[in-house]
């Protein structure tokens, strides 16, 4: 992601116009995989490389020449998704460098055309579709290789010192829109349709970029609309600039429950593109407190792997999928299909809870006495989910207002006790 982005002012209100069924899927599943592909990848350096490294067609154009990705496993991506524990996908079919995963009747900037020469959106969809995977497609609103799309503040030539200018948009506009429904209508039922976005408000070092797009450029009502007349069941993002069914927090974590219907974007090094350098891995734990603390806000987590230039998965993200892996064979129930509780979690904990099961996530330990306010005279009993060491939980005193708990010397992670509790009225 480019220096100086600011997480997205999610301003634009969701508005729930997919059916009722599909979001409560959506919330069931809680847990997806973001995953950034693209000829960047060859750069081994971030998506956003064309434009940060001023790169011009002729400079980028090797990647595309040398485009064979001859380690390509969809099925080693799905499995490493499943055993995550992720419950559905989202791919970038297009990023904003315009090079196409599909064979695509509109261009010939395409995986069709590079030395590997085969479509990539099919199988990666039927690997994580057979594994009963949600599949999601991310597509660029932005487009910089495109002939038409106008060069604004945000556009490579621009920052090679080009002057922003229009060009014709509107033959950019029917190219977006034949792309979408070539994308709904190849691979049957889509899940998610993840636009990425508009920026006609935005404003960088308090200055705005020039040529900002918004949902005007991308005529965002009518392809929203083709959108769920092509898949009924979809559910679209928030960012065409108008009111989509999620909103899409990004590399943040909001620090109360957002009203709508939402989903984290996180990556796990801070790059959405491979960038073999990066060494800064967030550590397994840190990763499942975003994951428990999304949930715990009644939120999804869409956690991304940026795949190589070869089209494998770095180890380093195989390892960090196979830490969250184990927590959640441990611990999924208290994910799958959970949501905030109506009890208030003490300092450094949070609570997920489902139906009658409160789950306990405690952040920072050891606990020399864990008070769980409120839920005196409210638990039947606590069973243990960890493979710790024995912890004996007091069931809290129905004349104390506090439940207190003695922990034993704990291995460090994140703590879930299950205390089942009559559901607080609400
Ligand atoms: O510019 C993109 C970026 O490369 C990445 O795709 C993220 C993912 O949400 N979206 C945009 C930045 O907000």
């Amino acid at each position: 992601m480019p220096h100086g982005l600011s997480p997205h002012d999610r301003t634009t209100p969701a508005i729930h116009r997919t059916s009722p069924a599909r979001l409560a899927e959506f919330r069931e599943q809680r847990f997806g995989l973001f995953i950034h592909w693209g000829l960047y990848a060859l750069a081994a350096r971030h998506e956003w490389v064309k434009q940060r490294e001023r790169l011009t067609d002729e400079q980028y154009q090797p990647y595309f020449d040398h485009f064979d990705p001859d380690l390509f496993d969809p099925d080693a991506w799905a499995e490493a998704a499943a055993g995550a524990g992720m419950r559905y996908m989202v791919l970038t079919t297009k990023h904003h460098d315009g090079f196409c995963l599909w064979d695509s009747a509109y261009t010939d900037y395409s995986v069709a055309n590079t030395p590997y020469g085969k479509d990539l959106v099919g199988p990666i969809v039927e690997a994580f579709r057979s594994r009963g995977l949600g599949v999601g497609f991310y597509h660029s609103l932005i487009d910089w290789h495109h002939a038409h799309f106008p060069i604004d503040g945000l556009h490579p030539a621009y920052a090679e010192g080009a002057t922003p200018v229009d060009r014709n948009i509107e033959i950019y506009q029917s190219y977006l829109h034949n792309q979408v429904e070539e994308l709904l209508t190849r691979y049957g039922r889509i899940d998610t349709m993840w636009f990425d976005f508009s920026y006609s408000k935005r404003v960088r070092d308090g200055k705005r970029t020039p040529g900002g797009k918004g949902a005007a450029d991308w005529r965002s009502e009518e392809l929203a609309a083709m959108v769920r007349r092509l898949q009924p069941d979809i559910l679209i993002n928030d960012r065409l600039e108008i009111p989509g069914d999620f909103t899409t927090p990004e590399q943040f974590q909001p620090p109360a429950p957002p009203a709508e219907v939402w989903e984290a974007c996180q990556t796990l090094n801070g790059s959405w593109g491979y960038d073999r350098d990066n060494l800064d891995y967030k550590p397994v734990d840190l990763l499942v407190r975003m994951l428990v603390d999304t949930v715990a806000k009644n939120g999804n987590l869409l956690l991304n792997v940026g795949p190589n230039g070869r089209g494998a998965f770095d180890p380093r993200a195989l390892e960090s999928l196979r830490g969250i892996g184990e927590w959640m064979r441990l611990h999924g129930r208290s994910i799958y299909g959970a949501g905030p509780s109506a009890y208030e979690a003490p300092a450094d904990c949070r609570y997920t809870q489902r139906g009658d099961r409160l789950y306990v996530h405690l952040f920072a330990w050891p606990y020399k006495h864990l008070h769980l306010p409120g839920l005196a005279g409210k638990v039947r009993y606590a069973q243990l989910l960890n493979d710790a060491s024995e912890i004996r939980v007091l069931v809290p005193d129905p004349a104390v207002d506090s439940g207190h708990t003695k922990l034993g010397a704990l291995p460090p992670g994140t703590l879930t006790l299950q205390l089942p509790v009559q559901r607080p009225d609400v």
